[in-house]
């Protein structure tokens, strides 16, 4: 009984589209919103064990400001008047005298990143920045050098693909509910599974074939895979005649790259490169090699990244069922968008961001989303300029940026730091003041606008009243720009006003959304006309292999390769990833999922361990030269002798989160802050670490 609300899921970034049951004020019961295809009624575990938010009492309940050291844990709870009074009054005194610039908000990007941006803008600062890089700022990049569109800007038809390929993409642990159940039910068609991965993951468990590929050596076997397709000529000739340019340099450039080769740096057979390159030209144009989002983080990842799209383009597997499609917005449809507070006009901004994107010394990186990895030293070297004030508003720069100690060195210069967020986060814990956010279940948000095949719109609904004193993100940037006199920019008095506001030009209203949550603006998939219809976004017009984007910045469309080196003796290539119980960095002291894993055990080769003197289950040190951590050891063949790997996100040192403070191993403290600086992502899986009994 009671009364059934659809809004969407939050316990991750996907935000798939829930039906709450509510019953006296109280939630009974969260599932799938039954209406969504794909979704139909399913949640992950994640999603399932959203309800332990809403009455635990480890989580944010009031602003608090601090009382002792940074990060010593002494806080004051004040209430929201004096919590943004005194946010209000140190901004204005520090960009008085530094600028708007020397401000920097740092968030996840969620539905009501328009309004930060609209803060951040106001107040003349161009330093809004997401956590994009972090976690696929190459994959964007390699995607716009050869399509003109971002990553996020193309659509993956699994439904009807007939192969796939998936390097270190974990699909079935790091999860989209929605992909996991189009690809499973792909899979019961007859459609086949490639899973590459140093390490045996649930994936590569239901895969058709797994290759356990030596960590960092993937760009070498993609090029193995051109030579072999243009060597036999297994490519798409039609579709890559009318839309690609660059097609002789390619086959040029990897003619060196045979699968012998291959098999040399990547430990995969070269007979099963070529069987794999003849399988899949046969099931063209329904081939998707997935460009993946953190697998294989290096140095030089945007040219694997490359390799990957250049693959999928060979087949020519773009803009086709059971395969790629470019993202269609409403206009496609003959709609209109909902507004966002973006589109207001603002006063002149500073061009140069605190992470330099978009100049010479970072030109490629996508400045929509900044690169946060540069916040430590733009910070410490007051380069560009100072920067002393930090708002991170759902994104932990001391988790989620490697080299802990660096970033809290910079974060100890700075005049402010204010984290908005709903749990005691590390760098919540670590700053002067916190204002909590009401939870997913206890909000409602801005409009979801959902490009892809069908576009649609998609509404976050409070379920219930929150049961703390918290505010929703968009309300706490209101009433502090109300405060800082950048009010006008904030037309709207609730979240209803807002919501109502966007949705003004769409010719929908909010009661659209009562009957399945979400409203379509057509009912067909759209698809371009592959004969001549692409709309390729690249100055050509055409799938540039020679990528324009990269050589008018300097840099080379095909560089030789160059080898992966292999850790010394002793040491390991630490690599890191999800698992299917967890969310980054926020759902470790959640009470179910901490109860089922509460700890990140260090994955490390039987014969390594043996070596070492090391057991299953035993306590050991991991160390790198920014850091050490403590964990268990997971003891195993399931990995590629010179990897260990953790799942990201433990080790967390807010004491306040009680079930997960010190619990397992930090990935970020034992990371080096290094980079792809063509691409834009950080170099996760550049760093050594040795692994001894703790
Ligand atoms: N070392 C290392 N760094 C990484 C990665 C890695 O594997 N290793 N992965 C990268 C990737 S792929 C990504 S996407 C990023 C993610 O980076 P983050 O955005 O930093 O991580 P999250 O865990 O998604 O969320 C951060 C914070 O949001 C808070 N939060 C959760 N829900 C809400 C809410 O409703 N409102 C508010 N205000 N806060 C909320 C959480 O409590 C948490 O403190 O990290 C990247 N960085
Ligand atoms: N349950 C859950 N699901 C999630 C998330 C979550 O936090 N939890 N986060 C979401 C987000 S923001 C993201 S970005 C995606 C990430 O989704 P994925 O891109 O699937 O990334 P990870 O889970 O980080 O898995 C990375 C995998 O790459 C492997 N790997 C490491 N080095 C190499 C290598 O050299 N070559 C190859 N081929 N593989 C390698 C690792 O062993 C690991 O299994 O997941 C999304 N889904
Ligand atoms: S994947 Fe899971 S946690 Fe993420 S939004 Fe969907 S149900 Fe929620
Ligand atoms: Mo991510």
């Amino acid at each position: 009984m009671g009364k059934d609300v659809y809004s969407l899921c939050f316990m991750c970034s996907v935000r798939c589209p829930i039906k709450v049951n509510v019953e006296n004020g109280h939630v009974k019961f969260i599932q799938g919103n039954p209406h969504v295809p794909g979704i139909d009624g399913a949640l992950c575990p994640r999603g399932a064990a959203g309800t332990a938010l809403l009455k635990d009492d480890q989580r944010l309940q009031t602003p608090l400001i601090r009382v002792g050291e940074r990060g010593s844990g002494n806080w004051k709870p004040i209430s929201w008047d004096e919590a943004l009074d005194y946010v209000a009054e140190k901004l204005q005194s520090v960009i008085d005298q530094y600028g708007g610039r020397s401000l920097v908000l740092a968030e996840r990007t969620q539905l009501a990143t328009h309004v930060s941006k609209t803060f951040t803008k106001a107040l003349g600062s161009p330093n809004h920045c997401t956590h994009d890089s972090l976690c696929k700022g190459s994959v964007n990049t390699a995607c716009r050098s050869l399509f003109g569109y971002t990553d996020a800007q193309l659509g993956i038809d699994y439904k009807n693909a007939k192969r796939l390929v998936l390097y270190g993409r974990n699909i079935f642990e790091s999860i989209s509910v929605k992909e996991v159940r189009t690809l499973l039910q792909a899979m019961d068609n007859g459609a086949k599974l490639t899973y590459i991965d140093p390490r045996v993951t649930k994936t590569a468990v239901k895969a058709d074939h797994y290759w356990m590929i030596r960590p960092g050596s993937d760009l070498a076997l993609n090029y193995a895979l051109i030579h072999v397709i243009l060597k036999e000529g297994l490519y798409n000739k039609e579709f890559v005649e009318r839309w690609v340019s660059g097609l002789d340099e390619l086959r040029e450039f990897v003619q060196p790259y045979t699968p012998e080769w291959a098999e040399k740096e990547t430990g995969i057979p070269a007979r099963s490169i070529v069987a794999l390159a003849r399988e899949v030209s046969k099931d063209m144009p329904k081939v998707v090699f997935h460009f993946g989002y953190r697998g294989a983080h290096h140095e030089n990842e945007i040219y694997f990244r490359r390799s990957i799209m250049i693959l999928n383009s060979l087949m020519g597997s773009i803009e086709t069922p059971g395969g790629f499609f470019f993202k269609k917005g409403p206009g496609d449809a003959g709609g209109k968008a909902a507004r966002k507070l973006t589109e207001q006009e603002f006063p002149p901004i500073e061009p140069v961001r605190f992470d330099k994107v978009g100049t010479p010394d970072l030109p490629l990186p996508d400045k929509n989303h900044g690169a946060p990895q540069m916040l430590p030293h733009a910070i410490l070297n007051e380069d560009p300029y100072p920067i002393k004030a930090l708002i991170a508003y759902r994104f932990d720069p001391l988790m989620s940026i490697p080299d802990t100690a660096l970033t809290k060195k910079a974060l100890d210069k700075l005049d402010l730091i204010v984290t908005i967020d709903i749990n005691y986060s590390d760098i919540a814990w670590y700053s002067d003041i916190i204002l909590p956010e009401s939870i997913f279940l206890e909000r409602t948000d801005c409009i979801q606008q959902a490009n892809g095949a069908k576009p649609q719109m998609f509404l976050r609904r409070k379920a219930v009243e929150p049961k703390y004193d918290t505010r929703e993100g968009a309300m706490i940037l209101k009433q502090l720009g109300e405060r800082l006199g950048i009010g006008k920019y904030f037309p709207y008095e609730s979240m209803e006003d807002l919501v109502k506001w966007q949705l003004e030009p769409t010719g929908f209203t909010m009661e659209d959304f009562d009957a399945k949550g979400f409203v379509a603006y057509c009912k067909d998939p759209i698809f371009q006309d592959r004969k001549d219809g692409l709309k390729i976004k690249t100055p050509s017009g055409k799938i540039e292999f020679v990528s324009s984007l990269l050589e008018d910045a300097g840099f080379p469309s095909f560089p030789p390769y160059e080898s992966m080196p292999s850790p010394d003796q002793g040491s390991f290539r630490l690599i890191t990833g999800r698992t299917a119980l967890h969310t980054h960095v926020s759902t470790q002291n959640n009470v179910y999922l901490n109860e089922i894993m509460g700890e990140n055990p260090v994955w490390i080769h039987k014969d390594k361990a043996r070596e070492m003197g090391i057991e299953n289950e035993s306590r050991v040190s991991i160390r790198s030269s920014r850091g050490a951590s403590v964990s268990k050891a997971f003891v195993t063949d399931c990995i590629h002798p010179e990897a260990v790997f953790m799942v990201h996100g433990f080790g967390h040192e807010a004491e306040r989160s009680q079930r997960s403070f010190s619990k397992g191993a930090s990935d970020a403290a034992l990371q080096e802050s290094r980079m792809d600086k063509i691409g834009g992502s950080p170099a996760l899986h550049d760093t050594f670490v040795t692994v001894t009994p703790a």
